[in-house]
């Protein structure tokens, strides 16, 4: 029994999987086969396949020292800006990176041909910034590499001029990467280059890095016969015994700025090519895909029609791009624990083409941060939101549970601490593909589109609905609690519920079986609704979610459960006390004992009075949440008190945004822990906003006492928001993962595109 358990976990969804067979291959969907699915990396390409070739840039400056090498998106480098200004998720992109004293442009087009997804050919221009001093020296670095299948063949001119390298994989058949001769305007280009074995693509950088030597020469600007030393690929002597699981092809010119250079993939079938994609013949078809592009979103979005000008009309395209240029695809297994078996085991190897969070920071996919990227991608273009939602439930186990961060492979886990790789099995996260899936069902184009996926779907998305109901009940019928909170009550101020997607909102001080959780109950009343749609579109029964939606958008059952009296709001419930803080605690030493022994004092939290069964009293979100999600009816008695606190300066409203807790809580920007700063306490956040922005859009269409109110409401908040996200921007080169409260700065980490990007929807007045 126990032991079926421990294997129940691991073993996935017994109905047949939403992608059908080999949908993301090379013949059944050529055009999305190559894409940049690499978001980790400054600029990258792979194939939508397990174990797919690689291809890369790095770049050096040989003017800065020590010159630092560039690969991997790294808040730490420092870059005044990057990210894609065009990409339409499919057939190009365009973007630009500003490094200290230079900058690189990076383009893309794919031409489609043969039976392997095509050819692509990349451009890469390199120019001084105007304050920065003539005779910059820079050298980028081309690369191929495999991933465990395939083989490379360099082809090498001289001593170090690799010219192009023929290859060979499963999916790719044969194929050859050409790194024509780069405009240099007249001056000297040097060549080195790098063959070298590695355990995997987590090393490349490490590889590239170990494998420079500066005893090259480089003539010195100005024409002169002086030479200068740089910085260049020799040999690359592995630290441990020889691997081989990555072969590594790189490429290095290094040559005076401005130059431009660029890189052909050709595949072996496509045998009828008018020409090489390159010079002219890649210009135009990058020109013509801007053109597309251009158009597309205009009629899609319809900015200039609200009264945009073109540069924030740029912005919002910027931002799409960067949402379209971040989705990856990963494939490998999480790690998995759950209390039958304590001891973490491998969840089966699955693929998972998903937006990501943030390129820099966060690579990789995440559960409900998803639902609220594809409300954006599924505005552009449907196809990649119903591919992307596809691959999610298809990670979904026998139980009904999907992980909610999504670590899939060595280059994803290398990135993570350990502590934050384990994904556990009781743990929830809120269900928002229903979000997504609420918007494309409102669009007939996109349901016309999605038939096959909706019916492939369906038995999934019961045992997911049914997974949060046995799993996530609440004390009382149709109450609901997340699982999975911090159990030291000791070390937190206040102890988080990452689970919920607001880590460190204040919620119970003293997590108990007895809690109910606001926020959850109204993601499920928005479930039920979906599931409903569902079924009469589907021909299925769908009674047993109409049902569950009537209750849980009970207006009176909801106060029951969740209206606070004392703090004017809807709230959760459960063990709690306001008066915690936390405090030094200094061991005392025993006598005779030595002082140096004494362990060092401690931040630990104090419980002034004990706790009690009552209503949380922590306004924020979470006391927003029957209005967010519109389980509120609008002539519901407690509406106008919720508008009071959003519109009252002391509480929540700023002129950026909503803050996620009001200034009179008494953990308003309080850190949990010596290290923990605050993050869901006070700060603005985009994706809570933009349903906010949305609700009030909906609320004020409706008949109610409040109408006019709304709609003032509803207009204010959508100018803050938009004009804080475009100055921001602006000024910083970045979305960000947050913005301050006071100052309406970004803060956390950059680019975070994810929840940043809604801001183009909230433009777009598209809810
Ligand atoms: C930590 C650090 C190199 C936190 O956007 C992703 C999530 C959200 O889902 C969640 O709601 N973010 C929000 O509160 C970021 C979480 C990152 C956790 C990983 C590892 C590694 O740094």
């Amino acid at each position: 029994m126990k032991w079926s358990l421990a294997v129940r976990v691991v073993t996935l969804h017994p109905s047949p999987p939403v992608l059908a067979p080999n949908s993301s291959s090379a013949s059944l969907s050529p055009s999305m086969f190559w894409g940049s699915y690499r978001p980790q990396v400054y600029f990258g390409m792979k194939t939508r396949s397990p174990g797919s070739v690689v291809t890369g840039l790095m770049w050096l400056s040989q003017s800065s020292s020590p010159p630092s090498l560039r690969h991997t998106c790294e808040q730490g480098d420092g870059l005044a800006q990057y990210g894609w200004l065009m990409h339409d998720g499919e057939n190009f992109g365009v973007q630009e990176i500003r490094d200290q004293g230079f900058t690189l442009t990076t383009e893309f087009a794919k031409r489609p041909g043969g039976d392997h997804g095509g050819d692509w050919s990349w451009r890469i221009k390199a120019t001084p910034q105007e304050s920065s001093p003539p005779g910059q020296l820079i050298s980028l670095l081309f690369y191929v590499a495999t991933d465990g299948q395939g083989t490379l063949t360099p082809h090498v001119e001289g001593k170090g001029h690799l010219t192009h390298v023929t290859g060979m994989s499963e999916e790719l058949g044969t194929f050859t990467v050409h790194f024509p001769k780069a405009e240099a305007g007249g001056g000297h280009i040097s060549y080195n280059y790098l063959n070298a074995t590695c355990p995997g693509l987590h090393t490349l950088t490490d590889v590239v890095r170990n494998s420079l030597r500066d005893h090259f020469t480089h003539p010195t600007s100005g024409g002169s016969h002086n030479k200068r030393r740089y910085f260049g690929l020799d040999r690359y002597q592995a630290p441990g015994p020889p691997a081989s699981h990555s072969q590594l092809l790189v490429h290095q010119i290094t040559l005076y700025l401005p130059f431009q250079a660029e890189v052909l993939f050709e595949s072996g079938t496509n045998y009828d090519r008018p020409d090489h994609l390159s010079g002219h013949s890649l210009s135009m078809a990058l020109e013509g895909h801007r053109e597309r592009m251009a158009d597309r979103f205009t009629r899609v979005f319809r900015l200039g029609e609200k009264g945009f000008t073109p540069e924030q009309i740029a912005f919002a395209q910027a931002a799409l791009s960067n949402m379209l240029g971040g989705m990856g695809y990963f494939y490998g297994s999480s790690m998995v624990q759950s209390p039958h078996n304590p001891e973490p085991v491998f969840y089966p190897a699955a693929p998972l083409y998903t937006a990501v969070p943030s390129r820099s920071f966060f690579p990789r996919g995440f559960l409900w941060d998803e639902g609220f990227h594809l409300l954006l991608i599924a505005r552009w273009k449907p196809t990649l939101a119903w591919q992307s939602l596809a691959h999610w439930l298809d990670l979904m186990n026998a139980d009904g549970w999907i992980p909610r961060e999504q670590i899939l492979g060595p280059e994803a886990r290398s990135k993570v601490p350990d502590e934050f790789v384990i994904q556990k099995s009781e743990n929830a996260n809120p269900p928002t593909l229903f979000l997504a899936l609420r918007q494309l069902l409102g669009s007939r184009e996109a349901i016309g589109e999605g038939l096959q996926f909706l019916q492939r779907s369906w038995p999934r998305l019961k045992t997911w609905y049914d997974w949060y109901n046995a799993t996530q009940a609440g004390p009382l019928p149709h109450t609901y609690r997340w699982r999975g909170r911090d159990k030291d009550t000791q070390q937190f101020l206040n102890p988080k519920t990452l689970t919920s997607g607001l880590d460190d909102y204040p919620r119970a001080s003293h997590p108990s079986e007895d809690e109910r959780h606001v926020d959850l109950r109204c993601w499920m009343a928005l479930a039920s609704e979906v599931m409903a749609d569902m079924a009469e579109i589907l021909g299925e029964d769908g009674q047993l979610y109409r049902d569950a939606h009537k209750i849980l958008t009970d207006n009176s059952l909801l106060d029951r459960h969740h209206w606070s009296e004392r703090l004017g709001a809807y709230a959760d419930y459960g063990n709690h006390t306001q008066s915690t803080a936390l405090e030094w605690v200094r061991p005392r030493a025993a006598p005779g004992q030595d002082p140096r022994t004494v362990p060092p004092p401690q931040l630990i939290r104090m419980v002034k009075k004990p706790p009690r069964l009552q209503y949380v009293s922590s306004l924020g979100y979470i006391s927003l949440f029957p209005f967010l999600l519109q389980v509120l009816n609008p002539d519901a008695a407690h509406l106008g008190r919720l508008l009071d606190h959003i519109r009252d300066s002391d509480k929540l409203w700023t002129p950026f945004g909503i803050r996620s807790l009001s200034k009179s809580s008494p953990f308003y920007l309080q850190r949990n822990t010596e290290h923990d700063a605050p993050y869901w306490r006070g700060p603005i956040w985009i994706n809570m906003n933009y349903l906010a922005a949305r609700a009030l859009y909906m609320y004020s269409q409706k008949e109610g006492p409040h109408r006019d109110r709304l709609v003032g409401l509803y207009r204010e908040l959508r100018q803050n928001l938009v004009s804080n996200l475009y100055r921001q921007y602006k000024e910083t080169g970045f979305l960000w993962e947050q913005y301050n409260d006071h100052t309406g700065r970004g803060q956390g980490c950059y680019p975070f595109t994810g929840w940043s990007a809604l801001g183009v929807l909230v433009m777009a007045e598209e809810y």
